[in-house]
C-alpha cells in the first residue's frame, strides 16, 4: 500500500501552485510546513492567469504536483493528504473517534465560507447574484454594506462561539483535542480571510 508520506515526497519536489495570496491553499502550505515536508511554493500571479487557466485540470487553483508526477486538485482533498502525511500523526490521526471529531469542523468551516460568501462575492461578481455583471454605483454599495452587516453581526458571532466552545471542551488547547490537526488549520486560515 502507498503511504501519503511516499506520494509527497521523492526526489522531485512536491509543487504548489497557487496565486500570490493565502486564501484557499495557505492552510495546505502550513500543514506541510508542520509535517516538514518540502515543497516547491510556485506563486502565479494575476495578470499570468488567464494564459495558464486553460492548462490547468479544473480551471483554478490550487494545483499540487506530486513528485511522480501526478496532478492533485481540491485543497480539501490536498489538506487531508498532507495531514495524513504527518509522520507524527498528530495533523490527521487515524484514530477513527479523533478523525470523526476533524471532519465536525472542516464541515463547520465549510458553512462559515458559504454563510460568508456573499459578503465577498455579491461586490466581485454580482452577476452570480442577479445583478447586471457591470453594476456599480450607490445602490450596489448599500446592499454589499447590508448583506456584510448581516453577516458580521449575526453569523460571524454565532461561528466564533461554536470554535469558542469546541477549545473550552478540549481543555483549551485546540478546536478536537490537545494537538493542532487539519481542523485547526483550516479554521485560522478561514477566520483570517473574513478579518485580514
Ligand atoms: N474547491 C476548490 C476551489 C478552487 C477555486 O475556486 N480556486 C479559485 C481561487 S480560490 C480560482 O482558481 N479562481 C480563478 C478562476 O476561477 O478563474 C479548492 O478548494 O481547491
Amino acid at each position: 500500500m502507498t503511504s501519503a508520506h511516499s506520494l509527497l515526497t521523492g526526489s522531485t519536489p512536491l509543487k504548489l501552485e497557487y496565486f500570490n495570496i493565502e486564501g484557499v491553499a495557505e492552510p495546505v502550505r502550513l500543514a506541510l510546513s508542520v509535517a516538514s515536508i518540502p515543497f516547491d511554493d510556485v506563486r502565479i500571479p494575476f495578470d499570468q492567469w488567464p494564459s495558464k487557466k486553460p492548462s490547468t485540470k479544473h480551471g483554478v487553483l490550487p494545483e499540487m504536483t506530486l513528485p511522480g508526477g501526478e496532478i492533485i486538485t481540491d485543497s480539501m482533498a490536498m489538506l487531508r493528504l498532507v495531514g495524513e502525511a504527518d509522520e507524527e500523526g498528530k495533523l490527521y490521526p487515524s484514530d477513527v473517534a479523533k478523525r470523526v471529531k476533524i471532519e465536525q469542523v472542516l464541515g463547520l468551516v465549510g458553512d462559515l465560507t458559504r454563510a460568508w460568501s456573499p459578503s465577498l462575492y455579491l461586490s466581485m461578481r454580482p452577476g452570480r447574484f442577479g445583478y447586471p455583471a457591470d453594476w456599480s454605483g450607490e445602490e450596489k454599495d448599500k446592499v454589499v454594506k447590508a448583506v456584510r452587516e448581516a453577516f458580521m453581526s449575526e453569523d460571524f458571532p454565532r461561528f466564533m462561539g461554536y470554535f469558542e466552545e469546541l477549545v473550552k471542551e478540549n481543555g483549551d488547547g485546540f478546536l478536537t483535542g490537545e494537538d493542532l490537526t487539519i481542523a485547526d488549520l483550516s479554521a485560522f486560515q478561514q477566520v483570517r480571510f473574513i478579518l485580514p
